[in-house]
């Protein structure tokens, strides 16, 4: 089946047949640094790791290009929903002064272009092995490394393991029997082919009205013969407004570049958006629809900003999402396809808020149907198509834009195992924990670029990341400065941070909801939820107050003067 991302066994390499010799084992390369991922996340990590701190650091990428969400999510409409001005480095004034945004939210070709130029620029390709999965990553306590293998053969020894394996990288298709035996064309929008689908004149379904759904479905529409969308449930989404950026409007950003990075770093999003005037209660109920309008004909994620308190109180988020499903009773002409578009029983933006361009007006076409699943799953699918309550839908083309294992899939599908061999789906296993989302107790100098715990999908993940590497290569650089051989999360500090992360998500509606947040979408996956909600710029407060203190909550063991690590403890870090 061509083009769906792997299965858990599908990663286990195939058995050697008996015959065969088994195949020499190379010899490890030893590093400073190991790096798994080459997205914007594990880029920038190996730029820190090998041109600022100086240290032997190598990249290790499934992909055969850079760029990891935009190198992978090809699919018709992939754009993102962050402003092409922010969703970009900031780090490089040269470079952020060079690079040209053409549009308000760039298509997916445009942002790996900027992330093939940055690659260049900074030449990173040179460090970075493509092709490559890392199957296992162990840590051996007696010599303070971690062991790598890869599902090349290769294997590598680091002294540091930083894991930029994306929030959103472990695709998932769900298993609806039949699946081996359609006899039309399978795509994952994850795994989208790099020489395109042809689905012009094509029957198409897409299973999944998420953002990928979403972003998709207008851009479908326009070239399928008919095209039905499988809905189990309806998100929210708000219109993008995307446009060219002229010249002007893209000069006045250069010149303030600096200055709009420094405020954008100081909010809860990475993200200037409008700031809301208000708690919905402050304003009357004239201001309260004014408000909303204005948002609604700007575009973009500032909709959900619109009262301060729309994430964390019902009845203030009730009047936006009445709002907006007002809006799709206006946009959708046949009402009972518009009453089944209509979100009814979750709070907006409790599942991630979307951005469209023409979605609902989408279902106004001749060519475009939807089919409810929500009550009534798909039974299977059959050599020609997708059976749903005892109807067969005929198909040449099956679109799969089910999703992610988010935040912890990519951990979990790889073995990855600390001290005393802790396995990381056992020590997850009733939900994430993390120290600051940034390291786990059992695992040292283990540092996870926007682990779980840490504000990541809530943000404008360009700045997340920035601020993450930024914190993890000072770290390293104090650990090496201070011959610090290991450097382990307390097991106390991380219980708290994880404690926090969930009294903070409790004063939100956020659980009011099944999402991949949650962990909802993955069957058998504990409801937790994974992102710290409280705001980038008071994690960065907090994640800084640690530094400046000398790193309490983690213990260091010290290098012994003939490089083996004494048992010591260099100092209780508190
Ligand atoms: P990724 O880009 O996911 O890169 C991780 C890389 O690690 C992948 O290339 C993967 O192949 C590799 N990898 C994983 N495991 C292994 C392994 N074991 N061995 C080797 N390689 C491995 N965020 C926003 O802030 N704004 C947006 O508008 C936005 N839009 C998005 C749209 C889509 C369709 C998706 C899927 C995500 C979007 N995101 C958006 C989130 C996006 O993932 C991040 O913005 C960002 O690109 C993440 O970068 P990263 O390097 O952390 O992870
Ligand atoms: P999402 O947001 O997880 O959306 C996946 C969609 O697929 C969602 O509507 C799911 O319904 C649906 N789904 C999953 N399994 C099934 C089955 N078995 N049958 C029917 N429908 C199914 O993933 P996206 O890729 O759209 O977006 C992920 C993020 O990437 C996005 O937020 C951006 O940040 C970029 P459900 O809602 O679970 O009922």
């Amino acid at each position: 089946m061509p083009h769906l991302p792997p299965n858990q066994s599908a990663q286990i390499p195939a058995p050697r047949s008996p015959s065969a010799p088994p195949p020499a084992a190379p010899e490890p390369v030893r590093l400073d640094a190991a790096v798994i991922g080459a997205g914007f996340g594990g880029m920038y990590a190996l730029h820190r790791l090998r041109d600022r701190l100086g240290l032997t650091a190598h990249a290790f990428e499934a992909g055969d290009g850079v760029g990891g969400t935009w190198y992978w999510n090809r699919y018709p409409g992939a754009r993102c929903d962050a402003e092409s001005v922010f969703y970009s480095y900031s780090f490089d004034e040269d470079l952020q002064q060079e690079w040209v945004w053409s549009e308000r939210y760039a298509a997916q070709p445009e942002i790996l272009s900027y992330a093939e130029h940055v690659a260049d620029r900074l030449d990173l390709r040179r460090s970075i092995t493509f092709g490559t999965r890392v199957s296992s990553a162990h840590y051996d306590e007696d010599r303070c490394l971690w062991l790598l293998a890869t599902d090349t053969g290769r294997r590598v020894e680091a002294r540091y393991l930083v894991t930029a394996l994306g929030c959103l990288s472990a695709a998932q298709a769900p298993g609806i029997d039949g699946l081996d035996g359609f006899l039309g064309e399978v795509h994952h929008t994850a795994h989208w082919p790099h020489e395109g689908v042809d689905l012009s004149g094509k029957r198409v379904a897409v299973i999944g009205t998420g953002s990928s759904g979403i972003q998709a479905v207008p851009e479908i529409a326009n070239l399928a013969e008919h095209l039905t969308v499988f809905q189990r449930t309806p998100h929210y989404t708000v219109p993008a407004r995307n446009r060219p950026l002229t010249e002007e409007e893209f000069d006045d950003v250069r010149d303030r570049y600096p200055e709009l990075r420094e405020e954008a770093r100081d909010t809860a999003v990475g993200l200037l958006l409008d700031p809301p005037p208000g708690n919905a209660a402050d304003l009357t109920e004239t201001e309260r629809t004014a408000e909303l309008e204005r948002r609604w004909h700007r575009g973009g994620l500032g909709f959900i900003s619109a009262f301060g308190d729309l994430l964390m109180d019902e009845t203030s988020n009730t009047i936006a999402a009445d709002y907006v499903r007002e809006r799709i009773r206006e946009t959708v002409r046949d009402p009972r396809t518009a009453e089944l578009l209509t979100p009814a029983d979750y709070p907006i933006a409790t599942k991630r808020i979307c951005l469209d361009t023409g979605y609902y007006e989408a279902f106004n076409r001749e060519n475009v149907s939807l089919v409810s699943v929500r009550d009534t799953p798909i039974e299977r699918i059959t050599p020609t198509g997708v059976r749903v309550d005892g109807t067969d839908h005929e198909f040449d083309v099956i679109v799969f834009a089910t999703g992610f294992d988010a935040m912890t899939g990519a951990y979990t599908r790889m073995d990855l195992r600390g001290r005393d061999g802790r396995r990381i789906d056992e020590e997850w296993r009733a939900g994430p924990r993390a120290y600051l989302g940034v390291a786990v107790s059992g695992f040292p100098n283990l540092f996870t670029v926007t682990g779980p715990g840490s504000p990541s999908v809530l943000t404008n993940m360009m700045a997340s990341i920035e601020q993450h590497v930024d914190w993890i290569t000072d770290y390293i650089d104090h650990l090496e400065r201070s011959g610090v051989a290991a450097a382990e999360a307390e097991e106390e500090a991380q219980d708290s941070w994880v404690a926090h992360v969930a009294e903070v998500a409790s004063h939100t509606l956020y659980s009011r909801a099944g999402s991949w947040y949650m962990g909802a979408n993955v069957e058998g996956k504990p409801r937790v939820f994974m992102p710290y909600a409280g705001g980038l710029n008071l994690y960065r407060q907090q994640c800084d107050r640690i530094a400046s203190q000398g790193y309490p909550g983690f213990t260091h063991t010290a290098k012994r003067s003939r490089g083996n690590p004494s048992r010591k403890h260099l100092r209780p870090a508190r």
